[in-house]
């Protein structure tokens, strides 16, 4: 219900309202919202209001739009805690989503004064630089290149690299991933990544960078990933 007379602005009554609907489940990912019009005559409230609420829902990924065609409830997106070092494989199997990978690139290059620094190697050491696009259900979530010390992590192969990477490193190789550091930021997916991702060039992307390292501090792996933002968010618990 809209409240003329609260001090609320109307348009952000209707978000609450729409959001309401989708957490209730009256809405599901998909579903095509009513017309501007419609709401717009449903509350008596002007076409401008509705669209200043669908803008922010669309904002924060809510809702989409498809030109031409209207506006429909996105996916939920991921909640992804921050706390704890997992893979991509382990983090999807908790989620019972059935975690896939398309490979794009695997290949053992000589390591660029960056990587090598990263994985405290000499500069043009072998490194494998493997490209993965990484799907939930399917769906493109992530688009990860990792750089791996060849010296270090042996016998990698596109096989391998198919399945879960620190499965092979622990598993197999028995090596202890033990910590990581990791950076969050904002970016938007340029041709190539929105592309691979099947998502829009200029959509709003998360760029993550993680350095692991066994326990002795010999740093394992060097990544750089891009998240799509209307998939994943981070969340992260706090006490003081
Ligand atoms: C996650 C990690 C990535 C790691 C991968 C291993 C982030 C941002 N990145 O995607 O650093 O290489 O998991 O996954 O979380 P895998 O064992 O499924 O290959």
């Amino acid at each position: 219900m809209i409240n003329k007379n609260s001090p609320i602005p109307i348009y952000f009554q209707l978000v609450e309202q729409i959001k309401g609907c989708i957490e209730t489940g009256e809405l599901q990912p998909g579903d095509a919202l009513p017309p501007e019009r419609e709401y717009a005559e449903k509350y008596k409230i002007s076409r401008m209001t509705v669209r200043q609420a669908f803008t922010q829902l669309v904002n924060e990924g809510y809702l989409y739009r498809l030109q031409g065609k209207g506006t429909f409830v996105a996916e939920r997106k991921i909640e992804q805690p921050l706390q704890g070092l997992t893979s991509f494989t382990e983090d999807m199997k908790a989620r019972g989503m059935e975690p896939g990978s398309e490979l794009i690139h695997f290949e053992i290059v000589p390591a660029s004064n960056q990587v090598a620094t990263q994985l405290s190697i000499s500069e043009y050491a072998p490194v494998y630089e493997i490209k993965r696009i990484r799907l939930a259900d399917g769906v493109p979530m992530a688009l990860e290149t990792n750089y791996i010390s060849a010296n270090l992590v042996k016998g990698l192969t596109e096989q391998i690299v198919m399945q879960s990477l620190y499965a092979y490193i622990e598993g197999h190789l028995n090596l202890k991933i033990d910590y990581a550091s990791q950076t969050i930021e904002s970016s938007i997916a340029s041709q190539n990544e929105a592309k691979l991702l099947k998502i829009n060039k200029g959509s709003p992307v998360m760029l993550i960078q993680r350095s692991t390292f066994l326990k002795d501090g010999t740093p394992v792996e060097f990544v750089k990933s891009v998240y799509r933002a209307d998939r994943y968010k981070f969340m992260i618990q706090m006490k003081r």
